[in-house]
């Protein structure tokens, strides 16, 4: 099973990183080692937590709700005491082992974000709360290593009120980077208009909106809970995809302009897509009142990274379709190993400005990272 197969290699990696000694010495190493033709490496979808945070998963899992993402999240945070899930200690770690493993690889930085399903599958009380703690958190890890980790701010949009207020501390006092949303909000999604003043703040800030997948919302679940389809095979990816669609299909893009909407896994599949979304969503036809074409949208409002996702025909593809700016490098740590993912991006058969901006470049300007 996918899973297993991933853990197996999680778990080579934890297990190598717990063998280098001292996260700080092998920081120094590193920096010694750089050399002009080193390829500089900000990764920009790397899942951490907080024991908080995994506590109060732990109990919305073992409640009754029929929700598809309390599968998953039975597996990492309520795993049986002899067979461990090995994600759990390398999300919890923000810090020495999660050092060693970039050190190991040569990825300079971790762009940090709260775990999927974050903070969403709480009421709203505890939402807030939680994504108040996780912000800290990730702030005082970025102050702790300030060259190595950036941090996207989790935001619990169940009271989109209380959400504007710690978007502006996570951003104006904490220094975030941007915020991260994971997909649908019991069962609503962010083109709904209870949800505007966060894309509002987001857009007055200037700071993009990570839509991270979790598993399709109760109204699309049927067909997913056969198979464990609800997960990264392919849930996740049609929740994201589809939540891109209605917000440039219910013209969220002409009321919030500047507003930039992050997608991983090589955009969710929406790439692949916008021939068709332009020819069928084409603002001419008076069944789409919007002022531009979905590419249009896509190509304005958003830009994608490579998580998950280490084909170089589909990333020469996303290239040519929204441009060499709009392409951000990511691991998708620890779900998906880092040395295939560092393999991916420096053995990439394209031209060597292009590499730099996608392994680094882009992300310092759209998540305003203070590069070195
Ligand atoms: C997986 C991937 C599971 C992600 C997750 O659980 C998250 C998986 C919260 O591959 O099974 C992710 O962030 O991509
Ligand atoms: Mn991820």
């Amino acid at each position: 099973m996918n899973l297993d197969r991933r853990e197996v290699i999680g778990a080579m990696s934890a297990l190598t990183a717990a063998a280098v000694v001292g996260a700080d010495a092998t920081a120094e190493q590193s920096k010694s080692k750089g050399s002009a033709a080193k390829l500089r490496k900000v990764a920009t979808e790397e899942a951490c937590s907080i024991p908080e945070v995994a506590a109060a998963l732990q109990n919305v899992a073992r409640t009754a709700w029929n929700n598809l993402d309390t599968k998953l999240v039975n597996r990492i945070y309520n795993a049986r005491p002899e067979a461990p899930s090995p994600l759990l200690p390398m999300l919890l770690d923000i810090d020495a082992g999660r050092l060693a493993v970039m050190d190991e690889n040569d990825v300079d930085m971790h762009l940090l974000s709260l775990t999927a399903p974050g903070v969403q599958m709480f009421d709203a009380d505890l939402g807030t709360e939680l994504a108040t703690l996780a912000n800290d958190r990730i702030a005082e890890a970025v102050r702790r290593h300030p060259t190595r980790f950036a941090g996207l701010a989790t935001v619990a949009p169940q009271d989109p009120k209380r959400a504007v207020k710690e978007m502006d501390r996570a951003i104006n006092t904490l220094k975030l980077n941007g915020f991260i949303i994971n997909s649908h909000t019991n069962n609503e999604y962010l083109d709904e208009p209870k949800f505007w003043p966060i894309l509002e703040a987001a857009e007055a800030m200037n700071a993009a909106i990570y839509i991270h997948p979790r598993a399709p919302s109760d109204g699309m679940a049927a067909p997913f809970r056969d198979y464990r389809m609800e997960t990264a095979v392919w849930g996740y990816g049609m929740e994201v995809g589809t939540h891109a669609v209605r917000l440039m299909l219910g013209g969220v893009f002409d009321r919030f302009p500047n507003l930039k909407i992050v997608l991983g896994h090589m955009g969710e599949a929406v790439p692949f897509w916008l021939w068709r979304l332009d020819f069928m969503g084409n603002p001419s036809w008076k069944l789409r009142p919007n002022k531009l074409k979905p590419s249009e949208y896509f190509k304005r409002n958003f830009a994608i990274t490579t998580s998950g996702v280490e084909d170089h025909l589909a990333l020469g593809y996303c290239i040519d379709r929204i441009g060499v700016d709009n392409v951000m490098w990511a691991i998708d740590y620890p779900y998906q190993p880092t040395t295939p993912a560092v393999a991916f991006i420096d053995s990439a058969p394209i031209a060597d400005a292009d590499k730099q901006k996608i392994a680094h470049g882009n992300a310092e300007r759209i998540f305003h990272i203070n590069c070195c």
